[in-house]
């Protein structure tokens, strides 16, 4: 039965990853990792969950790498497109759809958005000047211009944005601006594009804000620097030959801008989602409805486009609902400095999973999550993490339980005997260590979730300590029974909670247990399923040892 509560059902979106490189270690812990793990939490607690991703396939970003790696726009996006879809995959996110927003799908939701906000006389043209390389006879909108930040002084600040200090810019706000292919300075040429009249829903944006009492300080925070500032109206056009062109006639050579387009392609992946289901007007039951919690993962460079743009345009539109948060992240640097596709300064999720155990990594990132400031992604803490808590800990604990149940039991889950008050509390533990795990995946605090988890772990292994079941299993194995059976019936408890950040080592879990991963939810994780007699497999090694060798330097 489906968990309602407030909202009936939660529609969780990532950032839409940029199709012009590898995904690295800083995409997953911003934004793919947290809504990943939200979202196996809330389909383990009987919500009624889609999540929903894909690459943003527009934007200079998209054609800046093109020129660098000489080939066309639509070449780049389809070869990073698949690649990044692989390896989400193969560190085990559970997306409904990772999708693109190059489809026809896409390019028609888009059109059809901003034409709903062009017949209701929403936007406007202006005249503006822009810069323009003579060399490269284009003008140079966002990425195509670097530039010193006119707000923090950072001297590669892109036209649209600057990365150090999260600013939304326009290309003739930088100084000393830049081509960023040629190096020449760009001359000022007028170029006429439409406008979203952010500035109109400042006010309606403040209240919205100001209504969210359960949003992170860091996301407020930054919201509120804007208001400060005060929102200015924004281009949503570019003259670029990559993107969707407009809907209307007339403006040829003229493409949607990328952060208008790419918030919409939600819509259009939630659209995919339920047409490969025969049923693509389903997409509005989630963004049609009050009745949907709609969640918005992403990294803090993204917040004033997730918290404030978007949510603008959605209000222009009406009839869609707006975020029910934006939990977004900070960043995790790479041993002391971001990460940057765009700088190759990174640890690439292709070369990092053909070394180490996904779930590894998936716990590092997670117990080390950039939740409310920057943290740095040190090698030596995945050596650390796997070997002393992954491996030493749930490892050990797992193990020297199913060695027993193997060595005594005849690979079989004993029978439960009478209980003594050191199994009983135990038992009864787990049921407000679930609790409280459900609640700190509730509020978004996935550092917290994780650690709580692992210490039932290390109140498991004091369990199986303080019994001494190698003691007892010489006087009275009835007894060593008990205690086995309270120690697999945990292995049980461990393949659900562990889920959200350890996924294959779940499915494992329930291998060794020889029972399916259905059925077994966030509100049974604390009940003592296990039947005596009931047959086990054999053990496997959940997390080999990562030597100083092989650790990356
Ligand atoms: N492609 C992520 C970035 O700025 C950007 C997210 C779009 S979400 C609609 O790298
Ligand atoms: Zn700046």
């Amino acid at each position: 039965m489906e968990k309602t509560g407030k909202y009936k059902r939660i529609l969780v979106t990532s950032a839409l990853t940029y199709a012009n490189g590898d995904t690295h270690l800083g995409h997953i812990a911003g934004s793919i990792l947290p809504a990943d793990m939200f979202v196996r939490y809330s389909r383990l607690a009987g919500y009624d969950v889609i999540y929903v991703c894909g690459s943003d396939e527009y934007g200079t970003a998209i054609e800046m790498s093109a020129i660098k790696e000489g080939i066309s726009p639509q070449e780049i996006v389809d070869k990073y497109h698949f690649a990044n879809k692989k390896a989400y995959e193969q560190l085990g996110m559970s997306f409904d759809i990772y999708s693109r927003t190059s489809t026809d799908t896409h390019k028609k939701t888009a059109q059809d958005f901003f034409t709903n906000l062009y017949n209701k006389d929403l936007l406007y043209q202006k005249t503006e000047k822009q810069l323009y390389s003579e060399k490269e006879q284009r003008f140079l909108a966002d990425r195509f211009v670097i530039g010193t930040c006119p707000v923090c002084g950072f001297e590669e600040a892109r036209g649209d944005e600057c990365e150090n200090c999260g600013s939304a810019l326009s290309p003739l706000e930088l100084k000393n601006p830049r081509s960023t292919i040629t190096g020449d300075t760009p001359v000022v040429k007028e170029s006429t594009h439409f406008y979203f009249p952010l500035s109109k829903f400042q006010p309606k944006l403040e209240e919205w804000i100001n209504s969210k009492t359960d949003w992170k300080p860091n996301v407020v925070n930054y919201c509120k620097g804007w208001f400060k500032t005060g929102l200015q109206d924004r281009a949503i056009t570019r003259d670029l030959a990559w993107g969707v062109p407009l809907p209307m006639e007339g403006f040829d050579g003229k493409v949607i801008y990328v952060w208008f387009e790419a918030p919409m392609g939600y819509i259009s992946i939630t659209k995919e989602l339920f047409a490969s289901q025969g049923n693509e007007g389903k997409y509005l039951e989630y963004w049609g409805s009050e009745d949907t919690k709609l969640v918005h993962f992403l990294g803090k460079d993204n917040i004033i486009f997730h918290a404030i743009f978007f949510p603008a345009m959605l209000m222009a539109h009406g009839d869609l609902v707006l975020a029910e948060n934006v939990p977004a992240n900070e960043f995790m640097n790479l041993e002391g400095s971001k990460q940057s596709k765009s700088k190759g300064h990174a640890i690439y999720v292709k070369d990092v999973i053909e070394k180490y155990n996904p779930d590894s990594i998936r716990y590092a990132i997670a117990s080390n999550m950039p939740e409310n400031k920057d943290t740095d992604f040190y090698w030596s803490d995945l050596q650390a993490k796997n070997n002393n808590e992954l491996g030493s800990i749930l490892g050990n604990f797992v193990n020297r339980t199913f060695v027993f149940a193997e060595k005594y039991f005849d690979a079989a889950v004993p029978g439960a005997g009478e209980y003594k008050e050191i199994d009983i509390n135990i038992i009864n533990s787990i049921k407000s260590y679930t609790s409280s795990i459900a609640s700190y995946y509730e509020n978004y605090k996935f550092k917290d979730a994780v650690s709580e988890t692992m210490n039932l772990v290390r109140d498991a292994n004091k369990y199986f300590n303080d019994t001494e079941p190698w003691k007892v299993i010489k006087e009275d194995k009835a007894r060593c029974g008990t205690i086995i059976n309270t120690c697999l019936q945990l292995c049980r408890t461990f393949a659900v909670l562990f889920n959200p950040v350890l996924p294959f080592t779940s499915e494992k879990l329930y291998r060794m247990l020889n029972i399916p991963a259905e059925g077994n939810t966030w509100d049974n994780a604390s009940e003592l399923k296990l039947s005596g007699g009931h047959k086990l497999n054999k053990p496997e090694i959940l997390f080999a040892r990562i030597e100083d060798t092989e650790i990356e330097h």
